[in-house]
């Protein structure tokens, strides 16, 4: 029996119903059948037509719902993502699937050449994977897909394996990346936030110099609508990016790596600038904190202490407030580590820290303010929360990630809510994501106003938030989660 395989075998034998038989036809059986159609038998695609492979932080959402059907499943979604791992603790923000035809997605393996161009950078060399990362949920997933089953968790021998993993990726990411020399962690590209077409990579991005489009075929425009994706200059910017980055053999410059030629270093191909993107970006690394928070939990249930990882998330939050909140706006914003300066443009991504259990008061009040406020408009003129400042020159209700609302960043926001104690607010969210999350057929993402479905339909991250937030107690708080406390 192959591997893949053996996994469905055992994943079919360990298939756990949480609670009573749900209704047929209940948000329940709907979004577990989302999941079952998108299971490949090692993880889950994000949807069928336009993302056919393994994607990083779609899979810590995914299985952080999939632990609501099958705790076997979970821990497999993260396991076979941490297999692609590479030797210098990158997780890839891509897994291919072999068995997809090349042109079913753009940037294929043929692009990434993890392999090889990898190589220095420890790249596996029997799995393809991108080159670029995703943001780091990883650790939270873990912590939670533990506690849905411990006693399944412990049998298999599961945080002791992924421990070291994690680690070994949360320390790339702080000393590989560290390319501001402030203590966060910067992206390299737009894909690496995961939100890829937002505003507030404009103005960094305008570095760039596009590669040309006849030297690329989009996949992406077989299954998506033009006006609801990025334009075909910004993929040009996007990949122009890449495509530096894997010609340097995918080095970094952080206090580990080797040094990274600066934003003033030329090819000598017509004014192509190496190195030019480089970003702080506040829910990155506000992900990255609230996951290191799960990492001491990881520590503590296997005999070792996490005070110093719960001591280093402390040093995170600092480091996070100094350099991106914003006393005036209300909100944290990007850091442009290449021009120094923050950039002013309001994205969903300046609200995810209300995640963090150790966020100031103040600052906590503020972000609820500016949640609630006539730019995103959170249970005033919207239910869910726009990707983009609904005021904004660049919104736009419908293209991606500039202004149209997705189910992931209203996750981390009614998790958010509720760790500030904003329980009310946080209710008024769970309904609306149940209620869009079936009536859009779980979108990809949605008019932040209407509801109306975009992009993909079957969108496993939506199934799986959806699930998470039916099954888990509207009491629970990630401040119990992270810190210790009650199951949540
Ligand atoms: C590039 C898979 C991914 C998500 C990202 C989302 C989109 C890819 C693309 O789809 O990005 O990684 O081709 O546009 O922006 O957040 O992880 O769902």
């Amino acid at each position: 029996m192959d591997r893949t395989a053996q996994l469905t075998a055992r994943t079919a034998e360990r298939d756990i119903a949480y609670d009573p038989p749900p209704e047929a036809g209940s948000l329940h059986v709907r979004a577990a059948r989302v999941l079952e159609a998108n299971w490949t038998g090692a993880s889950t695609v994000p949807s069928r037509s336009l993302y056919p492979h393994q994607w990083s932080w779609d899979s810590a959402f995914i299985a952080i719902g999939l632990r609501h059907l099958s705790p076997l499943r979970a821990q497999t979604e993260l396991e076979t993502l941490l297999d692609a791992q590479w030797g210098d603790g990158r997780v890839p923000h891509i897994v291919f699937n072999p068995s997809v035809p090349l042109d079913a997605y753009f940037p294929s393996p043929d692009f990434w050449r993890s392999s090889t161009a990898g190589r220095a950078a420890g790249a596996p060399r029997t799995v393809q994977t991108s080159g670029i990362v995703q943001p780091p949920v990883h650790a939270l997933a873990a912590w939670l897909v533990h506690r849905a089953d411990p006693g399944l968790s412990r049998a298999r021998g599961f945080l002791t394996r992924m421990y070291p993993r994690l680690a070994a990726w949360h320390r790339y990411l702080l000393r590989r990346r560290d390319l501001g020399g402030g203590g966060l962690a910067s992206v390299v590209h737009p894909w690496e936030q995961g939100m890829d077409n937002s505003p507030c990579w404009d103005a960094p991005l305008a570095r760039v110099t596009p590669a040309p489009t006849r030297s690329f075929r989009r996949a992406d425009l077989d299954h998506g609508a033009p006006e609801d994706r990025p334009t075909d200059l910004d993929y040009g910017r996007y990949v122009r990016l890449a495509t530096d980055y894997r010609d340097g053999g995918y080095a970094d410059g952080g206090i580990e790596g080797a040094p990274r030629r600066t934003s003033a270093d030329r090819t000598g191909d017509g004014g192509r600038r190496t190195d030019a993107f480089a970003v702080e970006d506040p829910s990155f690394n506000a992900l990255l904190i609230a996951s290191e928070h799960a990492l001491a939990r990881i520590a503590g249930e296997l005999g070792a202490t996490g005070t110093a990882r719960h001591a280093r998330a402390e040093r995170l939050t600092a480091a996070l407030i100094e350099r991106l909140w914003d006393p005036a706006e209300g909100m944290f914003f990007c850091r442009d580590v290449r021009s120094g300066g923050l950039i002013h443009e309001r994205g969903v991504s300046g609200l995810i820290p209300l995640l963090l259990p150790g966020l100031p008061r103040d600052i906590a009040a503020a972000l609820v303010r500016t949640t609630t406020s006539e730019h995103f408009g959170l249970g005033t003129s919207t239910r869910l929360a726009p990707s983009y400042d609904l005021l904004g020159e660049s919104f736009d209700p419908h293209r991606y990630w500039r202004g149209p609302a997705w189910f992931n960043t209203n996750w981390l926001l009614e998790r958010g809510l509720r760790t500030q104690g904003e329980h009310r607010r946080a209710d008024a969210l769970r309904e609306a994501v149940l209620d869009i999350a079936q009536s859009s057929d779980f979108a990809e993402y949605v008019d932040p106003y209407t509801g109306a479905a975009c992009g993909a339909t079957g969108f496993s991250w939506t199934a799986a938030l959806s699930l998470d937030l039916l099954h888990s107690p509207t009491g629970a708080t990630v401040v119990n989660e992270l810190k210790g406390g009650n199951r949540g």
